[in-house]
């Protein structure tokens, strides 16, 4: 007999930090070894099921995923912090993506080419890469994971997931709805741990052909220097600091607010968050003053959320910290929201005179805090909004079409905006940044088919045998 001793984590609400919500079992190194096995053998099962099948399966999960809606959304936006507002929209949007996805499974999955050789058939297949490993993040605990997980699936794959740590009740719920819908077993499964000890046996395995990561630049780093001399498939959805510019010409209404918006959307933590704003000097106190009323119309604790843990809380202070000693001036906010006697709870900030030797300009803070800089054109703009290691996603509010297209030619980001914020991201389009933000294969669309096949080109002879 065997005893397993596994570790015990208990998961705090970041409302209410003294509050267990409850706690999971995480894996030892062993068990994830053997759960990477079993979804190697599971595989031969799988990659021969119908595509249109596999398909239905995903169907049959979003509309379990819809029917469990308020469950999921109130675990989750207890596990980390997201208001539970916030929550719906991104449960609804997981049941999206499962029903693309499960579309999927009907698609062409090859095409037939001409042969340059008469009585030759030449055509192309698509086929699955094998065991891929999900290694997801606890900011968007639902969303983020179905969008790797369904195309793996669809298209064949078998998937060991491991969610956060910081999103692990969520993770767990996620998996068990799969298991109702009737995923056969191995197919899917949810691996709890550490990334040092559970993903680093997923970064190792000879069996996981693929990895699909979305965090931060450090872990993404640690990523490939693991396992980027396996040839296993990587792709790597990190950070950003994305800009918006905002012309004399705009509605300055719709941009202030969207640019709030982009800001402090689920408090700052989504890597599609507008961090920097570049305002055309003529209309910069006008912007400013409505940035201000904008900030002053978010509700820190009812339409925003606390940060998602105690670590999340000590660096987005000590960066706000840091701006202010770098000689950054602060306008609003500044520090821990006055009056929660608990909570990891931050006030919308916005620091104006910043420069691009701050930190503020430069590194990704994942905080409600945003910078303000004033231009003297749309030209400065520019150059300053590609000033970054980090090319995710930008915003440009203009009423110029010229100009608009000038920036959509010129700006080194994969997700570029035209009088919207800089975040979000719907199924059936190719998600993804250039430079530091990404590997650059694009997540979602009919570019997860890139990432999650590979081809088989076959040739027949039909004449002269
Ligand atoms: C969005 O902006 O709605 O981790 C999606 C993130 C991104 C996803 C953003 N990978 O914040």
């Amino acid at each position: 007999m065997t005893t397993i001793i596994r570790e015990i984590r208990e998961q705090f609400n970041p409302a209410k930090p003294s509050q267990c919500i409850g706690q999971v079992e995480l894996l030892t190194v062993d068990e994830t070894k053997e759960v990477v096995t079993a979804a190697n053998k599971a595989f031969e099962d799988w990659k021969n099921t119908s595509s249109v099948v596999r398909g239905e399966l995903l169907r049959v999960t979003a509309d379990l995923l819809e029917q469990n809606i308020d469950k999921v959304a109130e675990t989750a936006s207890n596990e980390m912090g997201k208001t539970k507002n916030e929550m719906i929209g991104e449960v609804k949007r997981g049941a999206s993506i499962l029903r693309y996805f499960a579309q999927e499974g009907m698609r062409a999955t090859g095409e037939v080419l001409p042969s340059a050789n008469e009585g030759k058939m030449l055509y192309t297949m698509r086929v699955p890469l094998g065991v891929v490993a999900a290694i997801t993040p606890w900011n968007f605990p639902v969303a983020i994971p179905l969008w790797k997980i369904a195309p793996a699936l669809v298209y064949g794959n078998t998937v060991v997931w491991k969610p956060s740590i910081e999103s692990a009740l969520t993770g767990k719920l996620i998996g068990e709805l799969f298991e109702q819908a009737g995923i056969p077993k191995n197919v899917l499964t949810v691996v709890q741990g550490r990334g040092s000890k559970v993903g680093q046996v997923l970064l190792e395995a000879p069996e996981v052909k693929a990895i699909t990561f979305t965090g931060s630049n450090g872990v993404g780093q640690s990523i490939l220097d693991s396992a980027g001399s396996t040839k296993k498939k990587i792709q790597l959805e990190l950070g950003g600091k994305n800009a918006a510019i905002i012309l004399a010409d705009a509605d300055i209404h719709l941009a202030a607010k969207l640019t709030m918006e982009g800001a402090m959307k689920q408090t700052g933590q989504r890597c599609t968050a507008t961090s920097r704003v570049y305002i055309e000097e003529s209309v910069y106190d006008e912007v400013l003053a409505r940035l201000i009323e904008e900030a002053r119309e978010i509700k820190v604790g009812t339409s925003m959320g606390p940060v998602s843990s105690k670590g999340q809380y000590e660096s987005i202070l000590a960066a706000i910290e840091k701006a202010k000693l770098e000689g950054a001036k602060l306008v609003y906010g500044g520090g821990p929201t006055q009056g929660k006697s608990e909570g990891y709870y931050i006030d919308p900030t916005i620091f104006t005179n910043v420069t691009h030797a701050m930190g503020i300009a430069r590194d990704e803070i994942f905080g409600p805090v945003l910078a303000v800089i004033k231009v003297k054109d749309y030209e400065e703009a520019i150059r300053l909004s590609n000033d970054s290691e980090f090319g995710l996603s930008a915003s440009i509010y203009t009423n110029n079409i010229q100009k608009a297209f000038d920036f959509i030619q010129r700006s080194e980001v994969g997700l570029v905006q035209v009088n919207d914020e800089t975040g979000g991201a719907e199924p059936q389009a190719p998600f993804g940044g250039m430079k530091n933000s990404s590997t650059g294969a694009r997540e979602q669309g009919q570019a997860a088919k890139e990432f999650f096949t590979t081809f088989k080109t076959v040739t027949i002879r039909t004449q002269g045998m």
